[in-house]
């Protein structure tokens, strides 16, 4: 499928900034207001959807949908309607309406909403926006990326012992042998190798923190495409690295990743991370 031009690549980033305020607008009413929420959970008790998901992303999607009719969708809230998944080499708009729902149901400050775009699998723009950290990030291939207009660069940091380093525990799975070798990974990074750990709860707010160099690496099994597609180019043209976990290439739909400010921290973490049990993981 050929790129698409500089000027489709302006429409896309004007509509969908325009949407994630619009989305923004909506996750703040709710927890200015201390809205009462239906939650459901999904594919675990903890994996939760609430009544703003689906609504937030009904609204970005059609929007989507009728400015850019040729386009693929995937959604994370409809994308399992007609089975599982599977992206194609279209442009396709992946979408999170609220990413780190948990903490949204929780009022807490880490959720946010993330629209990338992909073209052949691969992200080509990125917005995420996040009403409660009051930060719209943007990135576009060979555009660089930025926080509130402001450009982006990764953390200068090519060592592990100066890093602060964030994962989560994952809602897709809790299955006590997955957090112990997760517990173990975090104990192994905690004994000396970085300076602290971090669990939040957006994946794409983690990313857009190593963007910003607020974070120097992040890692996680279990995350879809929707929660990393607009992270993965804002990272990038932010001059950081997007990885598999295992330390090879990243891959849009294989549920799991790394993020670092530089080779040299990615070859150091790895070292350890690679210690994690995926067999566990119960993708
Ligand atoms: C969340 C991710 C987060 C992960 C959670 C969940 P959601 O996305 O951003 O990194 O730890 O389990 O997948 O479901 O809130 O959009």
């Amino acid at each position: 499928m050929p790129e698409l031009s500089k000027a489709e690549l302006d429409r896309c980033l004007k509509e969908a900034i325009g949407i994630a305020k619009l989305a923004g607008l909506f996750m703040l009413d709710c927890m200015e207001r201390n809205k009462e929420l239906t939650a459901e959970s999904k594919s675990t008790p903890v994996d939760m959807v609430t009544e703003y998901d689906k609504k937030v992303e009904d609204m970005i999607l059609t929007r989507l949908a009728k400015e850019f009719p040729d386009f693929d969708m995937l959604g994370e809230e409809s994308a399992y309607a007609n089975g599982p998944p599977k992206l194609t080499n279209k442009p396709t708009w992946i979408v999170d309406p609220i990413d780190g729902t948990l903490s949204f149901m929780h009022k807490s400050f880490d959720c946010c909403t993330s629209i990338g775009l992909a073209v052949n699998k691969k992200a080509v723009l990125g917005v995420v926006y996040s009403p409660g950290l009051n930060e719209l990030y943007t990135g576009v291939k060979g555009q660089g990326s930025f926080c509130n207009g402001v450009p982006l660069q990764v953390s200068p940091q090519t060592s592990l012992k100066n890093s602060l380093v964030s994962t989560h525990f994952p809602s897709f799975t809790r299955s006590p042998a997955f957090v112990d070798s997760l517990f173990n990974v975090w104990k192994e990074l905690m004994k000396v190798p970085t300076q602290g750990c971090r669990a939040y709860g957006s994946a794409a707010i983690d990313m857009c923190s190593v963007a910003k160099g607020r974070l120097d690496a992040y890692f996680e099994v279990g995350i879809c495409a929707w929660d990393v597609c607009a992270g993965a180019i804002i990272i990038e043209e932010a001059g950081g690295l997007v990885l598999d976990i295992t330390g090879g290439e990243f891959d849009l739909e294989n549920r799991r990743l790394l993020c670092t400010s530089s080779p040299e921290l990615a070859k150091e973490i790895l070292t350890i991370v690679k210690k994690l049990d995926l067999s566990t993981a119960k993708l």
